[in-house]
């Protein structure tokens, strides 16, 4: 995507089950660059802002009905949308915190049923991130943490499939976190994770395409 050695932001997905800690670790991450004085920004999928994401909010929250392989394209084209904010933004030197990406996509999808390399292919020529950080918890645990929201697929049995699925996508970009110690210790952790794969970006690492 890049050929030059300049310095851009990086690209920083975190994945895990529900419950994982995702979201409360992506906003104390995200605090804690802003202190150090670097350009982030904090994003999820789905983004539901949009019109493609409002179909998917309606979708989850259980006010509609689709197909699965119909939504599966859907929160696919909710990345499709964002891909060159996205360029823009890492190429301008901000970081992108991204809670979630196409990792749930396709653990989600082929936890229901469908075929793995169908589910992969909308999702060629997304930008490929620099880290992926897999909060690791087993289905049990995370349900025992308060328990689920009331949205689709948040059931024990279907997070016992979705967790397996993840396993099959991990590649030499994925960093997991044990999601079982204290959230401090998360913390500690992954800030050193991020902060290590910012300085590679900013020495010049090239941008990527998934899925390679
Ligand atoms: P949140 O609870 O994090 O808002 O997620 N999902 C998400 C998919 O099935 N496919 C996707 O591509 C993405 C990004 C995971 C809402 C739910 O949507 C699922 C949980």
């Amino acid at each position: 995507l890049s050929a030059n050695n300049e310095s851009r932001g990086a690209l920083v997905v975190f994945e895990g089950l529900d419950r994982s800690g995702k979201t409360s670790q992506c906003g104390r991450l995200v605090s804690y660059l802003e202190g150090l004085g670097h350009s982030v920004e904090l994003w999820r999928f789905p983004d539901r802002t949009t019109s493609v994401g409002q179909m998917i909010s309606a979708y989850l929250t259980n006010k509609s009905q689709l197909d699965d392989h119909t939504i599966h394209l859907l929160f696919s084209a909710n990345r499709w949308e964002k891909r060159s904010m996205m360029e823009t933004k890492l190429k301008a030197g901000t970081t992108l915190i991204v809670d979630r990406y196409s990792y749930s996509g396709v653990a989600f999808s082929t936890a229901k049923g469908l075929d793995f390399e169908w589910c992969k292919a909308p999702e060629i020529g997304l930008i490929a991130p620099d880290l992926v950080v897999y909060l690791d918890i087993t289905p049990e645990k995370a349900a025992e943490r308060g328990g689920y929201g009331g949205e689709r697929y948040e059931q024990l049995e279907f997070q016992r499939k979705v967790s397996q699925h993840y396993k099959l996508l991990k590649d030499s970009s994925w960093k997991i976190v044990d999601a079982c110690q204290p959230l401090d210790d998360v913390e500690k952790q992954v800030k050193e994770i991020v902060l290590q794969h910012i300085i590679a970006c900013q020495k010049g690492k090239i941008l990527s395409s998934l899925w390679s």
